[in-house]
């Protein structure tokens, strides 16, 4: 009976857990292509949570830009401004998405160019203190909706 079953169950964690825990399923990870001389940058993914308690994404980094920060857009007298975020939840069970007009990682301070179809490395850092690792290709990312979002950044 409870034994066994317990053998079972501890045999399969430790095969399934990898010595660093990823906290979150990553999808459809990319990096904003930017023209020549461009500082700054911004990634974009579907964050999944396939566990049981919420997933706090507090900071960000990545070897190609100075900073990572994590942004959102907010209505401001009805233009569309970004400004930075302490944390990015994602709900036990749920998602959350960084998308052009939504929520996003900013790259600041590029210190390399980002080339096409080539891989850029992230690390998430959680408010649990553990980290996660994606890589997002660069990509052309075009938004319909041209307006606020790209230019107007303000820094
Ligand atoms: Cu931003």
């Amino acid at each position: 009976m409870l034994p066994r079953a317990l053998l079972v169950a501890t045999g399969l964690s430790l095969v399934s857990l990898p010595a660093t825990a990823e906290p979150l399923v990553v999808e459809e990870a990319q990096v904003r292509a930017v023209p020549p001389g461009s500082q700054t940058s911004a990634a974009f993914m579907t964050l999944r949570n396939p566990g049981q308690r919420d997933v706090v994404l507090v900071a960000a980094e990545t070897p190609v830009a100075k900073a990572a920060e994590l942004h959102d857009h907010q209505d401001a007298d009805g233009v569309m401004q970004m400004r930075q975020v302490a944390q990015i939840v994602v709900p036990a069970g749920g998602s959350t998405s960084l998308a052009p007009g939504g929520l996003h990682m900013m790259l600041i301070g590029l210190t390399a160019p980002l080339a096409e179809g080539e891989p850029v490395e992230i690390e998430l850092r959680f408010d649990s203190g553990d980290t996660q690792r994606l890589e997002a290709p660069v990509r052309r990312i075009v938004v319909d909706d041209e307006g606020s979002h790209g230019q107007g950044h303000g820094h």
